[in-house]
């Protein structure tokens, strides 16, 4: 182990797997906040990209050394996109397709719940998210998102409906949004669900993909490339930031997304979301009323055909930069900050599906700023779409294939 040096020199006091080093400049030993080893080490696609603040990107590796077991509840689901736990431990699970389903705690697989509305299934599009009502245990009533077939292309849409009593299938289908312009595509419909302390509910949507629709991420006459915020009728509450707005459309929250497949709340009910970006710009962004997010004017990464995006910077005024992003990406889908008992050392960490990482990424937060990254389920290889947390504590993931999974991950017996 080297020693502290004499004179001017510098000497890097590194020990064991050398996650912590100690810079030792002359007499005084300073922890170092760069000496860590990021998780991250892959050449980025953007390599003359900067952060605009330290740890921005590529946040030291962490290790819970949390021990837990993975207990495989279901095979054979089609493609499923979300997970929700309902309050007696059984789970809803949607399926691109077009299927809703329960699967009990104990594994066993149910039928496709009857009175889920068509939808267009290609490519990214197909019953997506899933929601309990805030007020589940006395109205049954869950909510919805789908890319919607419609006249001329589709869009995405969210729906609610009273779950009978035996789950057997939803009564008083009704849609209670529908996402403007409709477009001839089958790419980035969002879209994830989030109920807030408030009482209303977060739905995200995608800017479409294409470089024809993606300006109008930055458009208040356009849901695309949005988050929107709607009362649990669909009604338009009135504090929204541009209601009463001419020529703006008064469902909207925030502005200047691309794709957002993750969404939630934390434990000071504040809202946060995490986009698919370009190639080496996934975000994790904290979401405040109003504000700009910058797509497609404002990115890191660069587009998937390796040229330069368009016109983009990394940072301008007026424009929100992300908390944390990835290059290269993690494609990410579904979230939630864990709150439960299961796992005391995880608690206020957030985790968030990995797709092309093909793990499941938690974070450590200290404030506003990433501290730590871990990749955990790595050694299945599965792309992870979604993960809730159960009434139990237990993680809830399932994985997004043609043969997809459910996983429970609760502490090792
Ligand atoms: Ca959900
Ligand atoms: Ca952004």
């Amino acid at each position: 182990m080297a020693s502290s040096s004499p004179g001017t020199s510098c000497t890097i006091l590194a020990a064991g797997l050398a996650l912590v080093a100690f810079v030792s400049c002359a007499d005084a030993k300073v922890p170092a906040a760069e000496a860590c080893a990021p998780l991250q080490t892959p050449e980025p696609n953007a390599p003359d990209q900067r952060p605009a603040f330290a740890g921005q990107t590529r946040a030291c590796a962490d290790r819970s050394n949390v021990a837990f077991e993975v207990v495989v509840l279901a095979k054979g689901l089609q493609q499923p996109w979300a997970v929700e736990p309902l309050p007696n431990g059984d789970l809803l699970v949607t399926e691109k397709p077009g299927h809703m389903r329960i699967v009990t705690a104990k594994g066993e697989k149910g039928g496709p719940i009857a009175g889920v509305p068509a939808v267009d299934a290609r490519s990214q599009g197909g019953l997506l998210d899933v929601a309990l009502s805030p007020g589940f245990a006395t109205d049954n009533t869950v909510y919805w998102s789908y890319s919607e077939p419609r006249q001329g292309g589709n869009a995405t849409s969210v729906a609610r409906g009273v779950l009978s009593a035996d789950g057997a299938r939803l009564a008083d289908v009704r849609v209670i949004f529908r996402a403007l312009p409709v477009y001839d595509g089958d790419k980035h419909y969002g879209s994830r669900l989030a109920f807030g302390p408030d009482g209303m509910l977060y739905v995200t949507l995608g800017e479409r993909s294409s470089k024809q629709m993606r300006p109008q991420a930055q458009q208040l006459d356009s849901h695309m490339g949005k988050i929107v915020r709607i009362a649990p009728d669909g009604s338009v509450p009135p504090d929204n930031p541009f209601a009463g707005r001419a020529g703006a459309l008064a469902e909207i929250w925030s502005i200047g997304h691309r794709n957002i497949q993750s969404a939630a709340f934390d434990s000071q009910g504040r809202l946060w979301e995490v986009e698919h970006g370009a190639r080496g710009g996934d975000e994790l962004n904290l979401i405040e009323r109003g504000r700009n997010y910058g797509w497609p004017v404002v990115a890191y990464g660069i587009e998937y055909s390796g040229q330069p995006i368009p016109g983009a910077v990394t940072a301008r005024d007026g424009t929100e930069q992300p908390v944390y992003y990835w290059d290269p990406v993690i494609a990410p889908s579904g979230m939630q900050f864990y709150t439960g008992d299961a796992f005391p050392a995880w608690r206020g960490n957030v985790f968030v599906g990995g797709m092309r990482a093909t793990s499941l990424v938690r974070l450590r937060l200290e404030g506003m700023k990433v501290v730590g990254e871990e990749h955990l389920l790595a050694d299945r290889g599965q792309r992870i779409r979604d993960v809730r947390q159960g009434s139990d504590g237990a993680l809830y993931v399932v994985t997004d294939a043609a043969n997809g999974e459910l996983w429970k991950i609760a502490p090792r017996r």
